[in-house]
């Protein structure tokens, strides 16, 4: 069982490790994917294939621009009103995949088979405490828009952040660099989000006791999924295009590449943000037991039934495969880990080898009982023929010599 961790939790060498990982990330191509970039009419329905490669990072800041962009309809048609994993019930489902294959990813660049995200656990957080130099990056001394030059985070280069520009070129995101990483945390509209959500509002999304509801997208009242993505009142679940709140909050509160959804991924903020946002959704599938069939079947919005495959995943998985606990996706969070099951987790390797070599372990202590045995009488056997042919030279002789160290001794003390 993996064990995700708070990022607060990790030692410094865990922690340079995990800066280190996403780095090597950033500027490894990817040995298995590339990505379109152009549309299947712009390939002449297939026939001039346009493909790019991707380094393992942007591949995946590319996916999540995909799965949310404006679908271009031909000539200035533009479809705006369309994402396959936001708005919607996908939207939980769909970003634990996403945390699952970067995780998956991660471990195959780095040869680390027990790397897993750190999370950061933001509630009633006063303001962006991961946005120092050891972690996330600090602010720039005279730019607030910008990263510390300290970090290494402000060299990297965004892709994917200019859906408008695309959308009037009738253009794919090709994934050409587009400048430097944006975060102005707490400089963002205060109407729209005042703070960081606190313990009790994510306390209150967890007792709502339907996953989804009504029309299953930003308006659904008393849907879980609705107030934990962030378009719902998180004190009383009533849906409010005014407010942005919970997972939302944080992409508005970060005020810059994180505040657009199709370029959001661009801040390794967002993998963070998504692992604690993911650890809710696990708390709430603990407390709820939802069968699968809770996750609506028919009716949501355009790619989010629960049979209908993941844009823009390749092998194909369905929405409601990952609706389903966590263990038994492999992973586990760390706050959430009851004592027990650890220690069971922490045995289990263990108790495993062991079953599998059993009649070895058997077979080598009788093996070994005997040969003990055989040794053991063959000694005393030895003995015995000894004692009997040496008793009455031997001890005079011992006697001596025990006496003359004995004197020593008492004359040193
Ligand atoms: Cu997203």
């Amino acid at each position: 069982m993996l064990m995700r961790r708070s990022i607060f939790q990790l030692s410094n060498r865990e922690k340079n490790k995990f800066l280190a990982y996403l780095n090597l990330a950033k500027h490894t191509p990817s040995q298995d994917y590339v990505i379109a970039s152009g549309t299947y009419a712009q390939m002449n329905n297939g026939s001039t294939p346009m493909f790019r490669n991707i380094n393992v990072y942007d591949l995946f800041v590319w996916m999540h621009y995909y799965v949310s962009h404006d679908t271009l309809l031909g000539g200035s048609g533009i479809w705006r009103d369309i994402d396959f994993a936001h708005e919607a019930p996908g939207f939980l489902p769909w970003h634990r995949l996403f945390l699952l294959l970067w995780e998956h990813e991660i471990q195959k660049i780095t040869g680390d088979e027990n790397f897993t995200i750190p999370y950061w656990d933001w509630r009633d957080a006063e303001g962006c405490d991961v946005c120092t130099d050891e972690l996330m990056g600090g602010r720039h001394p005279t730019n607030p828009q910008l990263l510390s030059p300290a970090s290494f985070f402000s060299s990297w280069q965004v892709i994917c952040s200019l859906s408008e520009e695309y959308n009037s070129r009738q253009a794919l995101c090709n994934a050409t660099n587009e400048g430097p990483i944006l975060r102005n945390p707490g400089n963002h509209d205060k109407a729209r989000t005042p703070r960081l959500p606190s313990s009790a509002e994510v306390e209150f999304c967890l007792t709502l006791t339907q996953y989804e509801s009504g029309s299953m997208d930003k308006l659904a009242n008393f849907s879980f999924r609705n107030t934990l993505e962030g378009f719902a009142n998180p004190q009383t679940g009533i849906a409010n295009m005014s407010q942005s709140s919970l997972h939302n909050a944080l992409h508005i509160y970060m005020n810059g590449s994180m505040s657009q959804v199709q370029g959001s991924a661009n801040d390794p903020i967002f993998i963070l943000h998504h692992a604690f946002v993911d650890s809710i959704f696990e708390q709430w599938l603990r407390r709820h037991r939802p069968l699968r069939e809770v996750y609506p079947a028919a009716n949501a919005p355009i790619g989010h039934n629960r049979e209908y495959y993941m844009v823009p995943f390749i092998p194909l998985y369905r929405n409601g495969e990952f609706f389903t606990p966590s263990r038994e996706l492999g992973y586990d969070y760390e706050y959430l880990a009851d004592p027990v099951d650890s220690f069971q987790d922490f045995l289990m390797p263990y108790l495993e080898q062991a079953r599998q070599i059993w009649q070895w372990l058997v077979g080598a202590a009788v093996v070994g009982g005997i040969i003990t045995a055989l040794i053991t009488g063959l000694i005393v056997l030895g003995c015995r023929k000894k004692r009997r042919g040496s008793t009455a030279e031997t001890q005079p002789l011992l006697m001596e010599s025990e006496d003359d160290h004995n004197m020593s001794y008492q004359s040193n003390l």
